[in-house]
C-alpha cells in the first residue's frame, strides 16, 4: 500500500485548487512571503539567533554569580575598561532583565507559535495555507520593531532594569532608579510590538483551525499538536490584550503624565513628592493576568507535539486522547484564575491568597493526568531509541520536577518563604528550559525532514541531548538548594550577606554546568546547518507517522498537498495490522482485518474515535 496515494480510501483524488498563485521573485518568495512554511522558517532562524543572544546574556549572569566582580569575559574590557572589566550592579540588573525578555518574548513564544504553529497548522489539518496569509506575514515582520526596541534599550544608560516583570514604581517613574529611564520606555514599546505580533498570529491560527480543516477532520480527529496550538491561540487572544494595554498605560505614565500605577505623595530620592492617585499593585494584577496564562502559552504547544511524537516513536496510540484534550482545556481555563499565586507576598488579602492557592493546586490534577498518559503511552510500546524519543523523555522528566516544585510554591505559607528566591528560578527553568526546550529540540528533529526534505544527524542529536540534559540539571537542580538556603534572586552580589557566603562553590559548579550546556548548543546549530544541505534525503514519511503532513512531499510545495486529503481516523492509529505497516494514516480508509486475538482492543480504539467525531 502506498502512503503517497490516497486511493486506498476508495475515493477519487481531488485535484487541489490553488488558493493563491505561487509567488514569483526572490523578495516575495523568501522575504515578504505569505507562504506559511516560509514564514515558519523565518521564525525558526530568527528565534535561533535570539537564542544565542539570550544564552550569552544568561552566561554573563552566571559569570557574575560564580566570579563576582571579576573582569567579565569579552564584554567587560570593552564596556567597563575604566573599572578593569568589572561590571556595574545596574549592568547585572539589565543582564537578567534582558535574558528573560529575550528568552520569553523572542525565543520561546515565537518558536512555538511562530515556527511550529505556522508550519504545522495548515499541514496537519489539511489546508493549503493560513486563513489570512498577509496577516501572517505581518505577524513575523512585527517581531523586528520589537527586536529593534529591545535592542535600542541596551543603548541607554543602565539598560532596562526592572526585570521582565516590569513592576512599578521602579519601571514606571524614570527617576526611580538607574535603568528606569528611556531604556525602560523602549522596553515597554518592544513588549507592545511583540504583543501585536502574537495577536495577529493567534487570530490567524484560530480562524484557520476552525474554518479550514480538511473533509473528515472533526475536532476530535485533530492531532494533539493542533489542540495544543488551538488552545494556546485562544489563551493568547484573551490574555494578551491585558498586558498590551497595561504596558501602554505604563508608557503613558512615563510620557504623558498619567498616573495609573503610582500613589499620591510618593517620595523618590529625596525629591518633591509626586502627584499620583494610582496603585502600584494594579500592575501586578494586569501583568500576571497575562503572564500566568503565558506560561501555558509557552507549554501547551509542546505538550501537544510531545503527545504526537511519543505516540509515533513508541508505535502506540496515545493513551487517553480525549482525557488529554480535556486536561489541556482544564489547564488553560484554570490558568485564568490563578494569577494571584505570584502575589502572595504583595500584601493582598490573605483570604484571596487562599482562593488562589486552591485554584493553583487544582492545576496539578490535569497536569498529572497528562504526565500519567504520556508514561502510559511509553509503557509497553516499541520504543524507538532516537533523538526525538530522548528529547521527549527529557521533556517529561524535567516537567515532572518543575511541576512538583510548582505545587510547593502554590502553598501560601511555603511560598512566603520561597518567594523571590532561587527556588522559583529553579521551578521555572525546569518547566521552561527543561520541558519546553527539550520538547522543541524533539520537534525540530522530528519535523526537520518535512521542513527541509532532509534528515538530521542522529549521532549529533544524541550527543547534543546528553550534554544538554547533564548541563541543564547541573545548572538548575542546585538552585532548589540555594533557594532553600534563602538566596534571593536578582542580587548582583548575594555573598555580601554572611549567611550566603558558603554558597559560592555551588554557584561556581552551576556556572560551569551552564557553560557546558551553552557549548552543547553548538552541536545543535551544526546539526541544523549541516543537515539542511547534506543530510540524507527524507521521503514523504520517514517516521512512518499517521498525520496529514506526512502525505505531502518533503518539503511541501506552495499549496502543500497534491491531492486534497480526506480524513477517516483519529491521529494516532499505531499498532494496527495494515498490510506490512503497523500504522494507519489519517487518509487511509480501511485496514486489514486484525487477528482475532487483538480484535477487541482495536475495536475499542476505533469506537472511541468514531464516537468522538
Ligand atoms: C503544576 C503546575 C504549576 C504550578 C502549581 C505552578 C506554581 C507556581 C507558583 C506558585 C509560582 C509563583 C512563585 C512565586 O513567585 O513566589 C510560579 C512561578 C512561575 N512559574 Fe509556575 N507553576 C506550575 C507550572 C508552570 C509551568 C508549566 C510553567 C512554564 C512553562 C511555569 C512558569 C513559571 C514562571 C516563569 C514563574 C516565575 C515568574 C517570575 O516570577 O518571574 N510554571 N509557579
Ligand atoms: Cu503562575
Amino acid at each position: 500500500m502506498s502512503v503517497l496515494n490516497p486511493s486506498p480510501t476508495g475515493l477519487q483524488p481531488i485535484l487541489k485548487p490553488q488558493a493563491h498563485h505561487a509567488p514569483g521573485n526572490f523578495i516575495t518568495k523568501y522575504i515578504f512571503s505569505t507562504d506559511h512554511k516560509v514564514i515558519a522558517i523565518q521564525f525558526l532562524f530568527t528565534t535561533l539567533l535570539m537564542m544565542i543572544v539570550g544564552g550569552a546574556l544568561a552566561l554573563a549572569v552566571r559569570w557574575q554569580l560564580a566570579f563576582p566582580w571579576e573582569s567579565m569575559p569579552i564584554v567587560g574590557p570593552w564596556l567597563f575598561a575604566a573599572e578593569g572589566g568589572q561590571i556595574s550592579p545596574e549592568f547585572y540588573t539589565m543582564l537578567f532583565t534582558m535574558h528573560a525578555t529575550v528568552m520569553i518574548f523572542l525565543v520561546i513564544i515565537p518558536i512555538l507559535a511562530g515556527t511550529f504553529g505556522n508550519f504545522l497548522i495548515p499541514l496537519m489539518i489539511g489546508a493549503d495555507d493560513m486563513a489570512f496569509p498577509k496577516l501572517n506575514m505581518l505577524s513575523y515582520w512585527f517581531m523586528w520593531p520589537a527586536i529593534a526596541c529591545f535592542g535600542m534599550s541596551f543603548a541607554y544608560a543602565g539598560g532596562p532594569a526592572a526585570g521582565w516583570t516590569s513592576y512599578p514604581i521602579l519601571a514606571d517613574l524614570p527617576q526611580a532608579a538607574p535603568g528606569s529611564g528611556t531604556a525602560q520606555t523602549y522596553w515597554l514599546l518592544g513588549v507592545t510590538f511583540i504583543g501585536f505580533s502574537s495577536m495577529m498570529g493567534s487570530i490567524n491560527y484560530m480562524t484557520t483551525i476552525i474554518n479550514m480543516r480538511a473533509p473528515g477532520m472533526t475536532f476530535f480527529r485533530m492531532p494533539m499538536t493542533i489542540w495544543g496550538l488551538f488552545i494556546t491561540a485562544i489563551l493568547q487572544a484573551f490574555a494578551l490584550p491585558v498586558l498590551t494595554a497595561g504596558g501602554f498605560m505604563q508608557v503613558t505614565d512615563r510620557l504623558l503624565g498619567t498616573c495609573f500605577f503610582y500613589p499620591s505623595g510618593l517620595v523618590i530620592n529625596n525629591a518633591a513628592p509626586t502627584v499620583g492617585g494610582g496603585q502600584a499593585l494594579l500592575w501586578q494584577h494586569l501583568f500576571w493576568f497575562y503572564s500566568h496564562p503565558a506560561v501555558y502559552i509557552m507549554l501547551l504547544p509542546v505538550m501537544g507535539m510531545v503527545s504526537d511524537m511519543l505516540s509515533c516513536m513508541c508505535r502506540k496510540p496515545l493513551f487517553g486522547y480525549k482525557p488529554m484534550v480535556i486536561s489541556m482545556s482544564a489547564i488553560a481555563s484554570l490558568g485564568f484564575i490563578v494569577w494571584g499565586h505570584h502575589m502572595y507576598t504583595s500584601g493582598m488579602n490573605p483570604a484571596v491568597g487562599m482562593a488562589f492557592m486552591v485554584a493553583t493546586m487544582m492545576i496539578a490534577l490535569p497536569s498529572a493526568v497528562k504526565t500519567f498518559n504520556w508514561t502510559a503511552t511509553i509503557w509497553g510500546g516499541k520504543v524507538q531509541f532516537n533523538t526525538v524519543t530522548l528529547n521527549c523523555i527529557g521533556f517529561l522528566s524535567m516537567f515532572i520536577v518543575g511541576g512538583l516544585s510548582g505545587i510547593f510554591m502554590a502553598a501560601v505559607p511555603v511560598d512566603v518563604y520561597f518567594h523571590d528566591t532561587y527556588f522559583i528560578v529553579a521551578h521555572f527553568h525546569y518547566v521552561l528550559f527543561g520541558a519546553t526546550l527539550f520538547g522543541v529540540f524533539a520537534a525540530i528533529q522530528f519535523w526537520f525532514p518535512k521542513m527541509f526534505g532532509r534528515m538530521m544527524n542522529e549521532k549529533l542529536g544524541k550527543t547534543h541531548f546528553v550534554l544538554t540534559f547533564i548541563g541543564a540539571n547541573g545548572t538548575f537542580f542546585p538552585m532548589h538548594f540555594l533557594g532553600m538556603q534563602g538566596m534571593p534572586r536578582r542580587y548582583a552580589d548575594p555573598y555580601l550577606h554572611g549567611y550566603l557566603e558558603h554558597l559560592l562553590p555551588m554557584n561556581q559548579f552551576m556556572t560551569i554546568s551552564a557553560i557546558v550546556m551553552g557549548a552543547a548548543q553548538i552541536l545543535l546549530f551544526i546539526n541544523i546547518f549541516y543537515s539542511m544541505f547534506w543530510g540524507p534525503k527524507a521521503g514523504r514519511n520517514p517516521w512512518h507517522a499517521t498525520t496529514l503532513e506526512w502525505t505531502a512531499p518533503s518539503p511541501p510545495p506552495h499549496g502543500n498537498f497534491d491531492v486534497l486529503p480526506i480524513v477517516f481516523h483519529g491521529p494516532n492509529e499505531y499498532a494496527v495490522h495494515n498490510g506490512d505497516h503497523d500504522f494507519l494514516m489519517q487518509t487511509e480508509k480501511e485496514c486489514q482485518p486484525p487477528k482475532p486475538a487483538e480484535a477487541d482492543e482495536n475495536n475499542d480504539t476505533d469506537n472511541d474515535q468514531e464516537q468522538s467525531s
